[in-house]
């Protein structure tokens, strides 16, 4: 077994992921997992996609999470999205930056349905427990909803529960990497300005691009 290396939201920005990979320089029997938000805000979503998937064929022990933003299109797909919701998702949360790059590089979102309807929302090992956004505290993993794992921010945040496991996730912006006894938050903003970061684990290595 190779290294261990969570990263964070990307949102759209394709040369932070590009530079972000050149550091890292993967080796076949490492582990990435990508905790979720691939899309959205940014300019290049789909050129994102594309890149995660052949990242994913070349490196086979990658996991790709599913976070909140790709659960409005798993919604878009399933037909069950409330025009309400849909607007959010268009006018608030980036939506509309992320059709727009799809049509720029001539396709539909379809052309991904499969890749966005197939990724999990946590993976978990001996130590960790990979999720997008959290998880509610006092509530055992296997009885988590799907809505805390992609969105929850408080409780979780200042819950100071030993969770049995360390909590990996992005979703809720900080300044710099947020290091704490029971959890890890890697969301330091690359879909707005901050740097994609990515975390090795356990040495807690760090490695970021603007
Ligand atoms: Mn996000």
């Amino acid at each position: 077994m190779g290294r261990l290396i969570a990263i964070g939201d990307i949102h759209g920005r394709l040369s932070k992921l590009e530079g972000l990979i050149d550091k890292i320089a993967p080796q076949e029997n490492d582990q990435i997992i990508f905790l979720g938000d691939y899309i959205d805000r940014g300019p290049e979503s789909y050129q994102v996609v594309e890149y995660v998937k052949k990242f994913k064929k070349l490196f086979k022990l990658t996991l790709t999470l599913r976070g909140n933003h790709e659960d409005f299109v798993v919604s878009l797909f399933k037909g069950n999205m409330s025009q309400y919701l849909r607007n959010i998702w268009l006018e608030d949360n980036g939506g509309k930056l992320t059709l727009s790059s799809y049509k720029k590089a001539g396709h539909f979102l379809k052309i991904h349905q499969d890749f966005f309807m197939s990724l999990p929302v946590y993976y978990e090992t001996e130590k960790y427990i990979f999720c997008h956004a959290g998880v509610r505290p006092g509530i055992p993993l296997n009885k988590q909803k799907m809505s805390d794992l992609l969105e929850i921010r408080e409780p979780f945040l200042s819950s100071e529960q030993n969770f049995g496991k360390i909590i990996v996730h992005g979703h809720t912006m900080v300044n710099s990497p947020e290091i704490l006894f029971n959890r890890i938050n890697i969301d330091t903003g690359a879909g707005h300005y901050g740097p994609l970061t990515a975390i090795e684990l356990p040495s807690l290595k760090i490695w970021q691009q603007m």
